[in-house]
């Protein structure tokens, strides 16, 4: 008897994230409209670069570029974040970096569940930014009983989900047939649901506590909240988006626009008002309303190291300071010219970055061959390679998420009231607790990544040893 056949989990994750996008756009029609403005924008952007197309085409991102997108959700127990998690092994996607909302005023902390090979980012690079709601920074302790109670009486996955993330564990993998089927089961916990499994009351409770609480714990299942598509021209996006009757929100999160892109920018439009069905004790149901939904696009720049971050980090901070308060429309421009102006200090070409060690490179063999000189030395230094044009490189794109970013995502969806401050600490070995699993550190795999590309340059020019510090 044949054994059928398993098939990859990138091509589960490439045809999941297919069908995550073909059914956001039938439930959120302005997303099409966003994917349009971006596939132009992106379209234009390459035509009136021809050097960015060329990098684009070199490092592989040119064939991601349109299947490129990631989702968010928010879920509200430690058990269905353990289950998310298992969910999302069949697709291979791991739990990677911790972000912690709560200093931010939002009530939740996270991490992205996404691939972390480069050629499965190559394959798929989807990911999901995934929150579990803090309940214990609600203040009142009737109201927190309350939510955990709800929560704990929903079940957010399909019976026959729950049977093919088994079958993946026991099997090491799922056949075609079952990942289709698993692909349909799945989508199921990601699917809007117009009406609320609580009344209008207890809805309105939750949603006084924090517009998040009643968005996690008053519905049956952690809908996707929005589906963002990666531009390679963000500022032109933004731009673009009022000419399409859609409003961005005032400022672009994250660094400024600059010839040489780092870490990640997004923007984002307003959440929806939706019509809810609200099930009252006579077995009728009331409508209201619930924003939640939203759009967002991002443009991707090169992954940071350490030291990279470091330096964002302190330069986004001090141009905040400088503002004095959070950046909004009235402030916009101030606050654009001030991030320009701090920035100034982040080196921006790729040689100086490069040898700062501000950021992450991959490494390419330019077709140049040793001669016997040198393929007779015992190692050769990466710097000596790129001098004498046997090596180039090209940056690792940042394939992760920004706390501070995201906050401010939450925030504009949120409106200012929601700008609590929680003065509970970081809690990320209690997220590690609930996740079943530790967070895996990010720079790590671009660290990985940097060293594989460098190792096989040395195979491809015949070297023993490549020295890159
Ligand atoms: C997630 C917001 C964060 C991003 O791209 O930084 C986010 C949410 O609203 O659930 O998606
Ligand atoms: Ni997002």
């Amino acid at each position: 008897m044949n054994t059928p056949q398993l098939i990859q989990p990138d091509q589960i994750r490439a045809g999941f994230s297919r069908a995550m996008s073909e059914m956001y756009q039938t439930e959120v029609p302005l997303y099409s409209t966003l994917l349009q403005i971006v596939a132009q924008t992106n379209q234009q952007a390459m035509a009136e670069h021809p050097e960015l197309k060329k990098h684009l085409a070199r490092t592989g991102e040119i064939e991601r570029l349109n299947m490129e997108r990631h989702g968010a959700i928010r879920v509200g127990t430690a058990a269905e974040l353990a289950m998310l998690r298992r969910l999302f092994a069949v697709m291979g996607m791991v739990p990677v970096a911790y972000y912690d909302l709560a200093p931010a005023g939002v009530p939740v902390h996270s991490t992205a569940f996404r691939a972390i090979h480069e050629t499965s980012l190559q394959a798929s690079p989807f990911r999901v930014f995934t929150s579990l709601l803090r309940l214990e920074l609600i203040e009142q302790p009737e109201l927190r009983q309350l939510a955990a109670e709800i929560l704990a009486r929903r079940t957010i996955f399909t019976p026959r989900a729950l049977e093919l993330i088994k079958r993946h564990e026991i099997a090491g993998g799922l056949t075609r047939q079952e990942a289709d089927d698993f692909i349909t089961q799945a989508l199921e916990t990601f699917r809007w649901h117009n009406a609320a499994t609580v009344n209008a009351e207890i809805y309105q409770r939750l949603h006084d506590q924090h517009r998040l609480i009643a968005d996690v714990v008053a519905f049956k299942g952690p809908h996707i909240n929005h589906l963002t598509p990666r531009t390679l021209d963000i500022d032109a996006v933004q731009r673009a988006m009022p000419e399409h009757s859609i409003t961005p929100k005032a400022v672009i999160e994250g660094p400024p626009a600059r010839r040489c892109p780092i870490l990640l920018r997004q923007t984002s439009f307003k959440a929806l008002e939706e019509q809810v069905a609200f099930p009252q004790a006579n077995g009728q149901s009331i409508q209201g309303k619930h924003t939640a939904r939203f759009g967002e696009i991002e443009q991707r720049g090169a992954a940071l190291t350490a030291k990279g971050r470091a330096l964002y980090d302190r330069l986004l901070q001090a141009a905040q300071d400088e503002l004095q308060q959070p950046a909004c429309e009235k402030n916009a421009n101030r606050y654009m010219a001030l991030l320009s102006h701090h920035f100034s200090a982040f080196p921006d070409d790729h040689e100086a970055m490069r040898s700062q060690k501000l950021a992450f490179y991959r490494y390419f063999p330019t077709g140049k061959m040793p001669d016997i000189e040198l393929k007779n030395r015992n190692s050769a230094s990466l710097d000596d390679l790129i001098n004498s044009g046997y090596i180039d490189f090209e940056p690792l794109v940042y394939e992760d998420f920004l706390p501070v970013s995201a906050a401010g995502i939450f925030q504009s969806n949120l409106g200012d009231k929601a700008r609590t401050h929680f003065s509970e600490h970081s809690s990320r070995e209690a997220f590690e607790r609930d996740l079943g699993t530790p967070v895996i550190d990010e720079l790590a795999l671009y660290e990985d990544t940097q060293r594989r590309s460098i190792a096989a340059c040395a195979q491809i020019l015949g070297l023993p040893e490549i020295l890159s510090d």
